[in-house]
């Protein structure tokens, strides 16, 4: 698809002052457009880097800057492209901005030129989704991970995928007129075992998702107990710093407290409640209360108590029992019962590892190094391995060939979607709605 637009500009820098700032121009018009601003044609990149000064339309100084030109389709968007590098700071560039939109550019929608560099089949929207997440990274291991994504990983397992499930439904379709000739299509069959594999590495690449989620958005994670059990030292233990008022008293904690820290690459925010018990105090009960919605939130909650659980003590997944005081000895260990010491820090590098392994679901990544990374590619992941495991249950089954092709061809079609080809209109709209205006 070539899009044959009009020409776009927008400030392409981010919002805080900087030395420089840069304005991006592209579309047909986009080399002839900046030309007009700074009074000389910019040089294709490669060639010359044209100092000039830009002025507007009354001619008057508006601020030295450096231009240069790239011609459709080596850019990033494919079309021409010209990117005009002048001093930073907002207003000078909403000036300079505003030069160039009289001459004739319209201000760039969010996201707009990576969605003509879509458009343009410069990258596909795997691609484009990371890029997004490269420029919103939090920390270095997200940058890495999205910079991996950005250099076309994903893509390329992608392609490697289709091209099996191509294969295996060329087979099916092949045989529909003479199944039993066919050994490949036997029950556990080389089809079986291609389908199997596909199904198992998209479900893998499903479970990379809460990976992705976790780096992107961080994970928060509630210590709850009875009053007086050591949570608000967990806490100060587990963040490494004195934030949450420790005392013998019963009940010092009564607002949440939360604290942000970084574990391992990942946001983490750790919240301290309220001790729970019964209380006719209205403030104390109000803030148990608050407590208590606020864990209900949580990824991770630490169920923390100073007395040994009842062997049976049922947790749901998503909840570590922690024995606190072990310093104070008497504690009985139990199977799955984490024993920590605010005072001595015993068993805290543990528990982080655990909350960090629940938040992740206990997977790093695929195996193949691939994370999904937003709900977009998750959903259609999950579809296709849906697709191929009903299609190998099918074959197990014996069931008709014509169906089990219809099931690889939905697979097929859910990576292609994931890909960014075979997808609405409306999907594209709201990947790109969520870049910044100028990316
Ligand atoms: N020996 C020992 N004492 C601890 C440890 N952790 C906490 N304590 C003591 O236990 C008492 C209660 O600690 P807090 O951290 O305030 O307990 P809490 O669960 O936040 O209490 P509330 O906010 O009242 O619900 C204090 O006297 C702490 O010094 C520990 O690991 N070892
Ligand atoms: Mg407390």
């Amino acid at each position: 698809m070539i899009l044959l637009g009009d020409t776009i500009a927008a400030i392409a820098t981010g919002a805080s002052p900087g030395g420089v700032g840069v304005i991006r121009v592209s579309g047909p018009r986009a080399v002839e457009i900046a030309a007009g601003v700074i009074g000389v044609e910019p040089a294709s990149l490669g060639r010359e880097v044209r100092y000039a000064i830009a002025r507007d339309a009354a001619g008057q100084r508006l601020d030295e800057v450096l231009a240069f030109a790239m011609r459709a389709p080596r850019s990033f968007t494919g079309e021409d492209v010209a990117e005009i590098h002048a001093h930073g700071g907002g207003a000078n560039l909403a000036q300079l901005l505003a030069a160039v939109l009289a001459a004739g550019a319209r201000a760039a929608e969010p996201g707009e030129f990576t969605r003509r560099a879509f458009g343009n089949g410069k990258l596909d929207l795997t691609r484009a989704e990371a890029l997004l997440a490269v420029i919103e990274s939090g920390s270095a291991r997200a940058v890495r991970v999205n910079q991996e994504l950005l250099s076309g990983s994903l893509a390329k397992a992608l392609d490697q995928m289709e091209q099996r499930a191509t294969e295996v439904m060329a087979e099916i379709e092949g045989s529909i007129d003479f199944p039993e000739d066919d050994l490949t299509l036997a029950p556990a069959g080389w089809a079986f075992q291609e389908l199997s594999a596909l199904r198992d590495q998209c479900a893998r690449w499903v479970a990379s998702f809460s990976v992705g989620k976790a780096l992107r958005q961080g994970i928060t994670v509630a210590l709850v107990g009875s009053v007086n059990v050591g949570k608000s030292s967990l806490l100060n233990a587990l963040a490494g710093q004195h934030r949450a008022l420790v005392s013998s008293q019963p009940g010092t904690t009564r607002d949440y407290v939360e604290i942000r820290v970084e574990w391992n690459g990942v946001a983490v925010t750790l919240i301290d409640t309220a001790g729970l018990r019964s209380s006719n105090d209205e403030i104390e009960s109000a803030g148990i209360e608050l407590g208590r919605a606020r864990a209900a939130q949580a990824e991770v909650v630490l169920q923390v108590s100073d007395q040994d659980f009842a062997a049976d003590s049922a947790v749901d997944s998503r909840t570590i029992l922690v024995r606190s005081k072990a310093d104070l000895g008497g504690g009985v260990s139990s199977t799955g019962v984490l024993h920590t010491s605010a005072t001595t820090g015993q068993g805290l590098d543990e528990l982080r590892t655990r909350i960090l392994q629940i938040a992740t679901a206990g997977a790093v990544d695929g195996d193949d190094g691939v994370m999904l990374i937003t709900e977009r590619q998750r959903s259609r992941a999950q579809d296709a391995a849906l697709r191929f495991g009903d299609a190998a249950q099918g074959l197990a089954d014996g069931r008709p060939l014509e169906m089990l092709a219809l099931d690889v061809r939905q697979a097929v079609h859910a990576l292609a979607e994931m890909r960014g080809r075979e997808v609405t209109e409306r999907v594209l709209d709201e990947v790109f709605a969520r870049f910044c205006i100028g990316k």
